[in-house]
Order: structure tokens, then C-alpha cells, then sequence
């Protein structure tokens, strides 16, 4: 049988939906590369897909439902049939809808696939069911919170134009590991001339690329872009007719704030000393057109909206933003760009349901009352191992009058806890639309293979629910290219109509954002709001992080690996091999104090639990901070348990995001 070549759309949590195409042949998918006339992609793949293949026909791939025999945790399983598994689940939830109500049903899911439809086909669902509803919030609404708080609706820049400035920094992001396409641009702009910075927490492999690496303190940046807009005002580097035009609140903050945050009071919060706070802010202020394309990692801390908030104040204050290159971007958000609600149908709810933060499943496992959770139905995300305070979670898991139904592709830490397993299709074998964060590209794309095993989709799954509990409902049977093509079909002013037609033909296509970006200020003053009477700090100022008072003497950072995308990837063998163990990377100076050897087992701990790791000492760590990568499934790791057993349940200051990354530990060697 000849090979035939089909686009695709990578579906992982990335800035980039790259275009992908895929060799398919006997119905398998035998070879994945990037799509060369895709516009971000251009032909690059990252290590991760370059084999999706083996991901998608991993030996250890879930292929038929399965009930539970063994003990809670203990991954013992036999296989059912789907008509069995559906039957089995809807009968569970009758009788707890009777005994407990809706609410004692809780959804949880988040980012295993990032499509338009199969990532939010459980919402029509459970909002339907009248379940509680979960708080998407792990990832970055920090983020997005402090951004609103100074630029309101003010979307994000084209990316495009970081290859028209002459001074990139890469400020919390690890581009390397997380968007290789826009280090691949931003090289390609150095070669034009351009300066390449990189700010972040230890030296990884984008800080190796930069021409200039700067190491802060984690959750210390709002502190250096303070001591930097100290130097810029107190040398008269503002730009007043910029300000004067365009910003709120800048007498204030000057007078209020910035007078008392010289470089020498910010150095120590920052982690850099006095003279390179000075000389960054100099350089930013006179470069002509600075582009500081801003990570997420930052924003995961108890300021991690303030971080964002004060940030953004730099460009304000030297009016960066009015020449081309110049700007900060923090990634896209299309949200208006579709008609999401004709998916999500908020309008199934009959009655208010609780909101329930993803980021605190542990409490709600353990602690919720009226009614508590008496189910938990997971799809397309891995709790047990993504989400913070680890221990408590498998606490909760291990719970006997728990009902647990997890839908995968893997036998996952959370499906190892699951009385009803069900296996899911990989993108390959379903359709979707993708839009990204990391530009304003969009594509639609079908199966590419037929589903492995007996696998179904997020989208078939919650049809055969809906079926099972006996609803009438017509939206239920539609398919899911019903539901893509009713999300392209509404013209918004974000899609002309040639646009929706090479979207339905699977083309990748350009959303455009409704106002320029770079002169029409969304917030309520019509300027950008360093002033913000609305919210309770009401300017941009000094806030610390959780862990500064949590009483352990190290910070550690986990951060992300090139070869994992959160848990996922841990079942192809080669990029795990690239990951070794899990690993953490000690600066030489706090190893020696501690007594530790290199390759040797360690204990980190805290008030949360203990977690253990190979030791690997190395001077690419400061001294104070440590830092582990990826998060891993605990069957590969010697001590079972990963880095969210240490990492806490506590809340943003902004968007009541997780704070995955305000960390404070001790460590040990390993008795
Ligand atoms: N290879 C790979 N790619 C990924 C992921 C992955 O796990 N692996 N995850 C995906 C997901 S879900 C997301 S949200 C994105 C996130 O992608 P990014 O925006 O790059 O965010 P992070 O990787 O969380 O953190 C970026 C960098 O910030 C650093 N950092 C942490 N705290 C601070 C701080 O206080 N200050 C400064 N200056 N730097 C800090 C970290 O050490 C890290 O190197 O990446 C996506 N892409
Ligand atoms: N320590 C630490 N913890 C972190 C992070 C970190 O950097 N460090 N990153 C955090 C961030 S930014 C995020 S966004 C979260 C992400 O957390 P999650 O959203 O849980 O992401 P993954 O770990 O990739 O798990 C996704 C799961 O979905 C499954 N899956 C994929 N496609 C489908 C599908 O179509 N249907 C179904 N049913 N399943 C599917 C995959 O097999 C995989 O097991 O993790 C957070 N947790
Ligand atoms: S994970 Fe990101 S870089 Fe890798 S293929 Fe997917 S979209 Fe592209
Ligand atoms: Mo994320």
C-alpha cells in the first residue's frame, strides 16, 4: 500500500500549534515531520514530536476500558467492554445524584489536548449534569491578570516585529525547551544585529544562547524592573510626551513607589547587583526598540501578577511601544476569535453550580463538604502527578468511596487510582481546530489514522455519557466536525470569509485582532493604567513570595525539560533516556555546606512532604536555589513520589493561579 502524507496540527500545550505531516501507511502513522509551508513551523519540529509516531503507537498505549481489581493505586485492571464501562459510570452517577446531588461530581481536565472541541467537550457535559465546575487555573491566569490590570483588553502585539527590534529579551521564558521557534527567530534577528538578553533563574539552555544572561532570584523580577524604572526616571530617561499621551498614573508611581525602590534596596530581592540593575536599565531605555517577550514561568508566585503589572510598566515608561520591534509581548489570546459558548454551552446550567480551583484538588478531595466529592471524572490531564501538593492528592485518590473514572491515552499516576479507565485517541485519530498563544495562527484537521484499539474521543466519550444518563438532548449526537464547522461558520470581525474558507479546508491561516495593538489602549481610561484605582494594591509595587516565609533555606525551581511536555512524553523511551533520573541541580557552594556528593541520592523536603533526587552539582545554579526538570511518572523514579509533593496549594495573587514555582526546601543525603 503506497504512503500517503496528511497535515496535521500539533495538539500539546505549546505557544506554537505547529503544522505537522504525517506518513501514514496501513492505517499507521509511520513517520511525523514538521510542515515546511506551515508559517511558524517552517519544517521545525522540537525532539518531542519529532517521533509522535512512537507516542501514538507506544506499545503502552491504553486500547480498551478497564475496571478496577486490585487495591486503589496498585494499577491492577481487566478489560471491559465500552457498553459495560458507560453503563457502569452512568449508573454510579444516578445513584450519587440522588444521594449527594450533581455537585458531589467533579470534572477535571486541562491541557492534554489543546483543540478547540475535544478540549472542552466535557463542559457541555457536566454543566448538563449539573456537576461542580473546576477552575482551569494551573497554568498562567496570573499572567493574564496582571496584564489586564495595566493594559486592560489591550491584546498582544504580532511576534512578527521582535524581528524589527535591536534588543530581545527572552525574560522568564526557556525558549530553548518551550518555543523553539521563537528562539529560532530571535537568532535570526541577532544575526541582523540585535542584542539577545535572557533573565531567568539558573542558566538553561536558552540563558546559553543569549548574549547575556542575567540570574535573578525566583520571584524576584518585579524587584528588578522597579530598580530598573528607579535608574530610567532618576536619569531622566522617561519619555514625557509619550507618557503625558499615553499613560495613567505616572506621577504617582514615580513619587509614590519608584523614589524608594533605588538599585540598592531592590538588589537583594532581585538577586543582581546594584550595577547591573543600573546598567540594564540604561541599555533598555536607549536601546531603540527593546522586545521583551515575556514567559509564564515568573507569574507562578504569590506576585506573580505584580511581576507581570510592573514589567509592562517598563515599555510605558520609555515609550518603547511606539516603534515598530519595540513592546512587551506575553502570548496571544484569541479567545473572541470563535464562538467558544456553542461548545461550552454555559447555557446547560440550570442552577449555580461551585467553582472548584484545580490547583487546590487535593483540599477538595479531602476537605469539601455539602456535598463532597464523590466522584472524580478526569480527562486529558494527569493530576496526580501536574498539580501541587502531591500528597494530598493521592491521599484524596486513595479514598475507597471515591468513584474514579480516567479517560487517557497512558496508564498515568491518575489512572493508576481510576475504578473505570478508558482509553483515549491521540490527535491523530480525531479531529480538531487549533488556535495557539504564541502567534494568531489557527488550523482545522481531521483524523489522519483510524483510532487504536477500541480508543475514543474526548467528543465520542462525552456522546456516549450523555447517551448512558438517557438525554434527550440533541447536541449531544452531533460529531465533532459538526461542532468545528459551527465554530468557523460565524463570520467574526477576527475571520473575513476567504480566511474561514481556507480554515475549513485545514489551511493554517492569521487571526486578526480587532484594534492595533500598539496605539488603542483597551482599559476603561483609554491609556495604559499604571494607576489602577479598581484594584486593591492600586499601583505596581514590592510583593514577596510565598516561600520567602516559609522557613527553609533553599528555593527550588521546577522548571521544564526539551524532552517532556509537563508529564507527558515519559512513555517514549529515547527522550526519557535524554532525562536520565530525576534529578536536582545543586550549586557547589550549598552542596559543600551540606556535605553532599555529586551522583549521590538526596531528600528534599519541606512542610509539604520529601521527595528524593540523584544529585547533579553544578555551577549552572546559583547558590540559594535549586532546581529540578520535568515532572515525572512516579514508576520511574526511585522514591514514587515527584516534585508537586512539594510544591503547596496556595494561590496567586492574581487570577488565583498555582504557584508551582514558590518553593522554599531543605535537602539531605539519603540514609
Ligand atoms: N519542552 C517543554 N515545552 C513546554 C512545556 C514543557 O513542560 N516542556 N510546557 C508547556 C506549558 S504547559 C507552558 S505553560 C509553557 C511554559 O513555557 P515558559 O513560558 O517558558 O514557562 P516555564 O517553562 O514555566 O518557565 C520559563 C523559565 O522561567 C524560569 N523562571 C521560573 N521562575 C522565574 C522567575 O521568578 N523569574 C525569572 N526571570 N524566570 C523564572 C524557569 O526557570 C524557566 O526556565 O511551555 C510549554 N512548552
Ligand atoms: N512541577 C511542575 N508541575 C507542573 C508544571 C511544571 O512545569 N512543573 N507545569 C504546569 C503547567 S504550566 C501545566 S499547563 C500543567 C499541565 O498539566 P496537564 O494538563 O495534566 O498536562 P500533561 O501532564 O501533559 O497531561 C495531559 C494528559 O492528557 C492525556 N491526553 C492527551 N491527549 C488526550 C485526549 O485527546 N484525550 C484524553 N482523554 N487524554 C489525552 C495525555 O496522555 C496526558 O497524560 O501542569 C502543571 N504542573
Ligand atoms: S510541542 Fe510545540 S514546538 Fe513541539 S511540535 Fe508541538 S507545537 Fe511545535
Ligand atoms: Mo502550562
Amino acid at each position: 500500500m503506497p504512503h500517503k502524507i496528511v497535515r496535521s496540527v500539533c495538539p500539546y500545550d505549546c505557544p506554537d500549534a505547529c503544522g505537522l505531516l504525517v506518513e501514514v501507511k496501513n492505517s499507521r502513522a509511520v513517520r511525523v515531520s514538521g510542515d515546511p509551508d506551515h508559517p511558524v513551523t517552517r519544517g521545525l519540529l522540537c525532539p518531542k514530536m519529532n517521533h509522535y509516531e512512537q507516542t501514538v503507537h507506544s506499545p503502552r498505549r491504553l486500547t480498551q476500558p478497564l475496571l478496577r481489581t486490585g487495591a486503589k493505586g496498585a494499577g491492577q485492571f481487566r478489560p471491559i467492554s465500552w457498553d459495560e464501562a458507560i453503563w457502569r459510570i452512568c449508573g454510579r452517577w444516578r445513584e450519587l445524584i440522588t444521594s449527594h446531588g450533581g455537585e458531589c461530581i467533579l470534572p477535571y481536565s486541562y491541557a492534554g489536548t489543546m483543540g478547540l472541541v475535544q478540549r472542552n467537550s466535557g463542559h457541555p457535559f457536566f454543566h448538563y449534569l449539573g456537576a461542580s465546575r473546576l477552575e482551569r487555573t494551573i497554568c498562567s491566569p496570573a499572567k493574564d491578570a496582571g496584564w489586564k490590570q495595566i493594559m486592560g483588553e489591550t491584546p498582544a502585539m504580532d511576534p512578527a516585529e521582535m524581528g524589527e527590534s535591536d534588543l530581545i529579551i527572552l525574560w522568564g521564558i526557556n525558549a530553548a525547551a518551550t518555543s523553539i521557534h521563537c528562539l529560532r527567530d530571535a537568532q535570526a534577528a541577532r544575526k541582523n544585529g540585535a542584542r539577545l538578553w535572557a533573565i531567568d533563574t539558573y542558566r538553561t539552555p536558552t540563558m546559553e544562547a543569549a548574549d547575556e544572561a542575567f540570574v535573578v532570584r525566583p520571584g524576584g523580577d518585579g524587584a528588578l524592573a522597579l530598580g530598573m524604572l528607579h535608574v530610567i526616571v532618576r536619569d531622566g530617561l522617561a519619555d514625557k510626551a509619550f507618557i503625558a499621551a499615553n499613560v495613567l498614573g505616572f506621577e504617582e508611581f514615580s513619587g509614590q513607589v519608584l523614589a524608594e525602590c533605588t538599585p540598592a534596596r531592590m538588589s537583594h530581592a532581585c538577586g543582581l547587583p546594584e550595577a547591573a540593575i543600573e546598567r540594564l536599565a540604561r541599555e533598555f531605555a536607549t536601546a531603540r526598540a527593546p522586545y521583551i517577550r515575556l514567559g509564564s514561568g515568573l507569574t507562578r508566585y504569590a506576585n506573580g501578577a505584580m511581576t507581570v503589572r510592573t514589567i509592562a510598566c517598563l515599555p510605558a515608561v520609555t515609550g518603547a511601544w511606539q516603534r515598530r520591534g519595540g513592546g512587551v509581548f506575553p502570548g496571544t489570546s484569541t479567545g473572541a476569535a470563535f464562538p467558544l459558548h456553542k461548545v461550552t454551552r454555559e447555557d446547560f446550567i440550570r442552577q449555580p453550580t461551585r467553582l472548584v480551583s484545580m490547583n487546590q484538588l487535593g483540599a477538595a478531595l479531602n476537605e469539601l463538604n455539602d456535598p463532597p466529592v464523590m466522584s472524580l471524572y478526569v480527562y486529558h490531564s494527569n493530576p496526580a502527578s501536574v498539580a501541587p501538593d502531591q500528597n494530598a492528592i493521592i491521599q484524596g485518590l486513595l479514598r475507597d468511596d471515591l468513584f474514579t473514572v480516567v479517560h487517557e491515552r497512558f496508564l498515568t499516576d491518575t489512572a493508576r487510582y481510576a475504578d473505570i479507565v478508558l482509553p483515549a485517541t491521540s490527535s491523530l485519530e480525531h479531529a480538531d481546530l487549533y488556535r495557539c498563544y504564541g502567534s494568531y495562527q489557527s488550523q482545522r484537521c481531521a483524523a489522519a489514522i483510524p483510532a487504536v484499539g477500541e480508543a475514543k474521543s474526548n467528543w465520542q466519550v462525552f456522546s456516549l455519557l450523555a447517551q448512558g444518563m438517557g438525554w434527550n438532548e440533541p447536541f449531544f449526537t452531533q460529531s465533532a466536525d459538526d461542532l468545528i464547522e459551527q465554530l468557523i461558520a460565524l463570520d467574526t470581525p477576527w475571520r473575513d470569509p476567504d480566511t474561514n474558507q481556507r480554515l475549513l479546508q485545514g489551511e493554517p491561516v492569521f487571526l486578526t485582532p480587532t484594534s492595533d495593538p500598539k496605539t488603542t489602549w483597551l482599559t476603561p481610561s483609554g491609556k495604559i493604567e499604571i494607576l489602577n484605582q479598581r484594584e486593591p494594591e492600586p499601583l505596581p509595587r514590592p510583593l514577596p513570595t510565598h516561600a520567602e516565609g516559609d522557613g527553609f533555606p533553599l528555593r527550588l525551581q521546577p522548571a521544564v525539560t526539551p524532552y517532556a511536555l509537563n508529564s507527558s512524553f515519559y512513555e517514549q523511551d529515547n527522550l526519557r533516556t535524554h532525562q536520565k533520573v530525576q534529578t536536582l541541580l545543586m550549586n557547589p557552594a550549598d552542596a559543600e555546606v551540606r556535605g553532599l556528593a555529586d551522583s549521590q541520592q538526596v531528600v528534599a523536603y519541606n512542610q509539604l512532604g520529601e521527595v528524593e533526587f540523584v544529585l547533579k552539582i553544578t555551577d549552572r545554579v546559583p547558590a540559594g536555589t535549586a532546581v529540578t526538570e520535568g515532572v515525572w511518572w512516579s514508576e520511574f523514579i526511585p522514591g514514587q513520589r515527584g516534585v508537586n509533593c512539594l510544591t503547596s496549594q496556595r494561590l496567586t495573587d492574581g487570577g488565583r493561579g498555582s504557584t508551582l514555582y514558590d518553593v522554599a526546601v531543605e535537602v539531605k543525603g539519603d540514609q
